[in-house]
């Protein structure tokens, strides 16, 4: 009798023993698994912020890149827009090089007349010449636009370009113009004469 119920003792104690290491390992077990989870949560956590910056960051991109488009269609002011290029006419007449710099500094080029369409289109103010971007200073009879545009079309005048037809005062003509008259004709002139110049420049 004594020894059953030490045996029963024993065997109880043995059991809560037992059962308080597997409690002490579920115990364990669900802490593990609760910082696993916290943890993967945390990271998925992350990633959507993440996330959700790069959209908010595309969105602003989108945003921005519609603007540039709406800004690239208009011209700056004083500008006219024809075709989707702006062009310019010099209040002032001054030589070649400074027209052509004056365009430059404006983030503009002087005018490649490549159409017949942008020949015809042409503004010019009153009866005044004005430069266009083509000369034949890099070799004589070799016109070049300033761009590097084949030259295919051409508007020259009857008997145009004559390089100065050989009289001294008229010197070399290295640097074309536009007639303000008439059919708008291309002329070469000495690159030092003043003239007014057109810039162009893409909206
Ligand atoms: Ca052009
Ligand atoms: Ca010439
Ligand atoms: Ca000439």
């Amino acid at each position: 009798m004594f020894d059953v119920s030490v045996f029963i003792f024993i065997s109880d104690h043995e059991s809560a023993t037992k059962l308080a290491v597997i409690k002490a390992n579920l115990t364990e077990e669900r802490n593990l698994l609760i910082a696993n989870l916290t943890e993967e949560r945390n990271l998925l956590i992350a990633n959507l912020t993440e996330v959700t910056e790069e959209l908010k960051r595309l969105q602003r991109l989108a945003k921005k890149s519609d603007l540039t488009f709406l800004t690239e269609k208009t011209c700056p002011a004083g500008w006219t827009k024809n075709d989707c290029v702006c062009y310019l006419l010099s209040n002032k007449s001054s030589s070649w090089d400074e027209g052509r710099d004056d365009c430059r500094a404006r983030g503009a080029d002087l005018v490649v007349i490549d159409t017949l369409k942008e020949q015809v289109s042409i503004l010019t103010r009153n009866s005044e010449s004005a430069w266009i971007g083509l000369t034949d200073r890099a070799e004589e009879g070799h016109w070049k636009w300033v761009d590097g545009t084949p030259l295919t079309e051409t508007f020259w005048e009857i008997n145009q370009p004559d390089n100065g037809s050989g009289r001294p005062q008229y010197g070399e003509e290295d640097c074309a113009e536009i007639r303000g008259v008439g059919h708008k004709l291309w002329n070469d002139l000495n690159c030092e004469s003043q003239l007014h110049w057109i810039c162009e420049q893409t909206a």
